[in-house]
């Protein structure tokens, strides 16, 4: 999962802004996700919203504007600024908090402790670095490095790479690339590539090799340069792209990388999960609830009368999920909510 999103370009962009500013706050300062889910659902709807928005009550119409959401865009629009957002800016605990959870391997609960041990900043971390552990280690090493978005053209030049290194491991492999990539994003977060191969289904046996395998050989191939960990279905890690052929080719900076392997009968469901976004995925999965079913990053089951979910049901592509709870196929680009 990346840790910075794309910024959200639209007429209300000073808003969605502020909307996305709380968000963080909350689910890192206060560890309060319904609330981050909440400014994150009214940023999406927003940025979405061809018009430039005039007050709150306009703003108020659209599913997911609350009424203090609402106060907040009239408080903003009147005087160009929030005082909540002001206060948190200048509060201590939160900057320092929201800037550790930056660092990959950070999360919102490490940040608060570092904090309280008056560990603040780049240069505190980089004094107690033999405190880290090996995730937190590396994405301090590399701290400038993951908050640089990946351009577009560098995300087909890995796909093209993996797919290729795969092709030549084993012609059975599927990969995809999912994530913001896949929906056509400008740049984006991450790589998130979700592997399957015909030999391992959830009836079979586990088969850590068949991840592993890939991993070793994008490493021979010098192409993945970091694990931060490795289990027997989800490696994540760090990788760079070789400097290009032309002079003016520009330089590579090392990438964040995961790479999950998901049984075959369970892919689509994983592939439509992973390529996200994730009030897309809050969205379907709310309207599958509603035609009875459930549904999640493996599997889509029926709900029967008492709210029991049933075994899981034959998939063999994102479209056949969206069949089942009888929603109009989106492609991913059109994706984002
Ligand atoms: N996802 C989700 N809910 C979460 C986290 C992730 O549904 N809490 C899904 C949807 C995301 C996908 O996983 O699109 C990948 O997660 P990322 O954080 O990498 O998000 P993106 O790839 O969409 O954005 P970015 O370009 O910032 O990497
Ligand atoms: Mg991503």
């Amino acid at each position: 999962m990346s840790k910075r999103k794309a910024p959200q370009e639209s007429l209300n962009e000073g808003i969605t802004d502020f909307l996305i500013e709380l968000a963080n706050y909350e689910r890192n300062v206060n560890r309060a996700i319904h609330k981050y889910n909440a400014y994150r659902k009214a940023a999406s709807v927003i940025a979405k919203y061809p018009e430039k928005i005039k007050n709150g009550t306009e703003a108020k119409k659209l599913d997911g504007v609350g009424a203090k959401i609402a106060e907040k865009i009239d408080e903003f629009l009147t005087t160009g600024k929030l005082r909540k957002i002001e206060k948190i800016r200048n509060d201590d605990t939160s900057s320092s908090i929201t800037f550790l959870t930056r660092v990959t391997g950070i999360g919102p609960a490490a940040a608060r402790k570092f904090f309280e041990d008056g560990v603040k900043t780049l240069d505190d971390l980089k004094k107690i670095e033999h405190k880290l552990n090996h995730h937190q280690q590396i994405g301090l090493k590399y701290f400038e490095d993951f908050e640089k978005r990946i351009p577009r053209a560098e995300m087909e030049k890995m796909e093209a790479l993996i797919l290729a290194e795969l092709e030549t491991l084993d012609p059975e492999y599927i990969g995809t690339i999912c994530g913001s990539y896949r929906r056509g994003a400008a740049s984006s977060g991450d790589i998130d590539i979700l592997l399957t191969h015909p030999d391992f289904t959830s009836e079979s046996e586990k088969q850590p090799k068949l991840l592993h395998a890939v991993v070793e050989h994008l490493e021979s191939a010098g192409f993945i340069t970091e694990t931060l960990s490795k289990g027997d279905t989800k490696f994540m890690g760090v990788c760079q792209l070789a400097p290009g052929e032309e002079e003016e080719e520009e330089e590579h900076f090392h990438r964040r990388i995961d790479i999950r392997l998901i049984p075959k009968d369970q892919y689509y469901c994983g592939v439509l999960y992973f390529t996200g976004s994730d009030i897309f995925n809050k969205n379907m999965r709310t309207h599958a609830l509603e035609k009875g079913f459930t549904l999640n990053e493996y599997t889509i089951r029926p709900l029967g009368v008492t709210g029991m979910a049933g075994e899981p049901l034959p998939v063999d592509s994102e479209k056949d999920i969206f069949d089942y709870i009888q929603w109009k196929y989106r492609e991913p680009k059109e994706r984002s909510e």
